[in-house]
């Protein structure tokens, strides 16, 4: 049996587990996971999942798998995890951002400027208060399985580049659909639409929006830089990708199973933040080398002081959690 390695700590935790695995595996139900990604293979959420599959699937002699419906094949993340909630799909890797209208305290990372670095951010999703949240998903159906990166967002578009907040003013900017995106937009001067992702290419290219605003990796690996072609460094949200199980389905699993299923959604994490970095690092590079522009020199204090009235707004209701996240240091 090949078996992929365990790392440090937890060397005997997850031995112990297998061999647990293997002993039960005859008796054991055969699951196969399915799990929804926006993303294409080849992206680090993707990897990171197929990663996960490959780990269960080694520990239990292929009783595990998890089969991924990537690049969109089953549509956008809201319908994705509503087909968790419902059972219909066990599993499902989406932002942050999409997560806020089901327990409305993820919010708090949703909020524009909130992280101070990329270091703060880990430290608030991967201590207490990253927790917390996760056990809050129960509520709404969802176990939440872990933080994986997803870096900063910035705005991107097809009319001018933006080189100060007057810029913004009057682009119709594609959001997630979560009205804080909305009204973040709209307090820097543009108007927010909120539409599915799955639905972006075509609103930009058709018009529908002038731009939007997401991370590096994904203008790139969605091609977004032929219907958008300027991008600024305005990051203004740092908001981190989530994966969560159906509750309905794990409900019904044996505690063996949930503990495989947790090991490997740690070492998914990993896998995903070491190809995460890579990935941040190529992809303006990338579209740098194809002659589109970037504007990284961007003076960020009115885009923070244009929000402000964002975060005390959609704040006010966790002040005490904000406080909490704020001092992480
Ligand atoms: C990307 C996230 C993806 C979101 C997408 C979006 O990886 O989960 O669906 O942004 O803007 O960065 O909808």
């Amino acid at each position: 049996m090949t078996m992929l390695p365990f790392r440090g700590m937890r060397r005997s935790l997850a031995a112990t587990l297998v061999a647990g695995a293997v002993l039960a595996a005859p008796a054991a139900h055969a699951l196969e996971i399915k799990s929804s990604d926006v993303h294409p293979m080849g992206y680090p959420t993707t990897d990171a999942i197929q990663y996960m599959g490959e780990l269960l699937n080694s520990w239990t002699s292929g009783r595990m798998d998890i089969k991924i419906f990537h690049s969109m094949q089953l549509g956008g993340e809201k319908e994705a995890l509503e087909q968790v909630q419902l059972g219909a799909l066990e599993m499902t890797r989406v932002s942050v951002g999409v997560v806020g209208p089901i327990v409305e305290e993820f919010n708090a990372f949703n909020l524009p400027y909130f992280f101070r670095s990329v270091e703060h951010m880990h430290k608030v999703v991967d201590g207490e208060i990253g927790t917390e949240l996760l056990n809050k998903l129960e509520k709404g159906g969802l176990i939440g399985l872990g933080y994986m990166d997803a870096g900063s967002r910035s705005f991107y578009n097809n009319t001018r580049p933006i080189t100060s907040i007057e810029d913004l003013k009057g682009l119709k900017i594609r959001v997630m659909q979560n009205p804080i995106f909305i009204e973040m937009v709209n307090s820097m001067g543009g108007n927010g639409l909120p539409i599915s992702f799955s639905e972006l290419y075509t609103s930009l290219q058709t018009g529908v929006v002038d731009g939007a605003e997401n991370n590096p990796p994904s203008y790139e690996s969605g091609k977004h830089y032929e219907v958008a072609k300027y991008y600024t460094l305005t990051e203004h949200l740092m908001v981190p990708e989530i994966f969560v199980f159906s509750k309905k389905v794990w409900d019904k699993l044996s505690p063996l199973d949930q503990q495989l299923i947790r090991k490997a959604s740690v070492l998914a994490v990993e896998k995903e933040r070491e190809l995460w970095a890579a990935r941040e690092r190529k992809s303006l590079e990338a579209v740098k080398a194809m002659g589109y522009q970037v504007v990284t020199d961007i003076d960020k204090e009115p885009f923070i002081k244009a929000t402000e009235p964002v975060r005390m707004k959609f704040g006010e209701k966790f002040a005490d959690l904000i406080k909490r996240a704020a001092a992480v240091k």
